[in-house]
């Protein structure tokens, strides 16, 4: 008997017969030695011949002795310098990026530390996590009166058999590890912005709050903005990358969220997949900005699973960003949202919704802030 087989159907037997067959040889092999399969041209020319780019893009390259570290906003540059103390000696990625952003939870700034604007009742809560290149992490949320969350969060990771404690768990947790209890008191800029705040109590927050120069935090109504504006502070809620020496990454993200945001509220800060995520044999993502919308596309997750599908730092970054501006339709132009990312060949990228944003990047032959793409110009 005859067996005619158009050119179409030829074409999805040979596909069907070669991807199981390179289903059970990638299992064998896997057992030998995965990474180099992976890696192999032949892989990599019939991934190509099938169209699926990620078969190819699975597996990075590392590149190793260029350690390098990127952060959110204009605060990035001297969190940067905290970093830089640890990766610049070939310390660990996991070190650097607590040592950074704990330079600018000791700032006095409008989103970060205890001296940031309060939640509508007039407490600063702070939200944090960081993640290694083992996929340990730990995260703090609604976290009263500690003036380093970002710590309080590593030991969460390292000392406890969780990912995330909020409140006054948190706070108990970080007291019993030996954390001080710091005053209940709002911050002179802050005790400003909110007295200011409480004439109109709107809950309105302005776009690109954390590079404005601003002496009081007040960043609700239009005349906040301007004053806001007109002020002289310059820090941010602040999301840090960074691949050390042995090309190994971590991230970290720490900030008091949204100003006069309701009591109890969370953003995406501390929530490990939205504000940060770590994926060593790809990349890592931070995000900053309206919080609720990087949670709602998991963004920093979505980031390097973009990544890990061959795209680029900044291609992933806008692909994500993309998806929150179609999401979000007419109500995109009052939220900004960025992301800033890193792959594993020591890659960077950034993506915004709105210009504004900017992120901070220091290596052994580079220190300098980069004003992010944007989607609207
Ligand atoms: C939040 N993403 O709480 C944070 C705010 C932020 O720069 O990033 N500000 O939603």
């Amino acid at each position: 008997m005859k067996c005619r087989l158009s050119s179409k159907e030829l074409f999805s037997h040979f596909h069907i017969f070669t991807l199981s067959h390179l289903f059970y040889f990638q299992i064998g092999i896997s057992m030998i030695n995965r990474r180099r399969f992976i890696n192999s041209s032949a892989f990599a020319s019939l991934a190509a011949l099938f169209g699926k780019k990620e078969w190819a893009m699975t597996e990075y390259d590392t590149v190793k002795g260029k350690p390098l570290v990127l952060s959110t906003w204009d605060a990035g540059l001297n969190a940067n310098k905290g970093a830089w103390e640890i990766l610049g000696r070939n310390g660990r990625a996991l070190d650097a990026v607590e040592a950074g952003v704990m330079v600018t939870e000791s700032e006095q700034s409008c989103c970060v530390g205890l001296g940031a604007n309060p939640d509508r009742e007039g407490f600063v809560t702070l939200d944090a996590c960081i993640m290694d290149e083992f996929f340990n992490c730990g995260s703090v949320a609604f976290l009263e009166r500690i003036k380093h969350p970002i710590s309080v969060a590593r030991r969460v990771m390292e000392k406890t058999p969780h990912v995330m404690l909020v409140g006054s768990g948190a706070q108990q947790f970080a007291v019993a590890e030996g954390f001080p209890l710091e005053e209940q008191k709002l911050s002179p800029d802050a005790q400003k912005a909110y007295d200011e705040w409480l004439k109109k109590s709107e809950y309105k927050p302005v776009i690109n709050i954390e590079n404005k120069k601003q002496t009081a935090f007040t960043n609700t109504s239009s005349a906040g903005r301007g004053l806001a504006m007109a002020q002289e502070n310059n820090h941010d809620t602040i999301g840090m990358v960074a691949m050390d020496t042995h090309g190994n990454l971590s991230g970290s993200c720490t900030t008091s969220g949204m100003g006069f945001k309701m009591r109890g509220r969370l953003g995406d800060s501390p929530i490990i997949g939205a504000g940060l995520y770590v994926d060593n044999e790809v990349g890592a993502c931070t995000a900053t900005g309206q919080g609720e919308d990087v949670i709602r596309v998991s963004g920093s997750h979505t980031v390097v699973e973009f990544m890990r599908q061959g795209l680029s730092p900044e291609a992933a970054c806008k692909k994500a960003i993309a998806r929150i501006v179609k999401i979000k339709g007419e109500k995109v132009k009052d939220i900004q949202v960025a992301f800033l990312a890193l792959n594993k060949r020591g890659e960077t990228g950034s993506f915004a919704i709105h210009k504004g944003f900017s992120y901070a990047i220091k290596s052994h032959d580079t220190e300098k802030l980069i004003a992010s793409k944007s989607w609207f110009q």
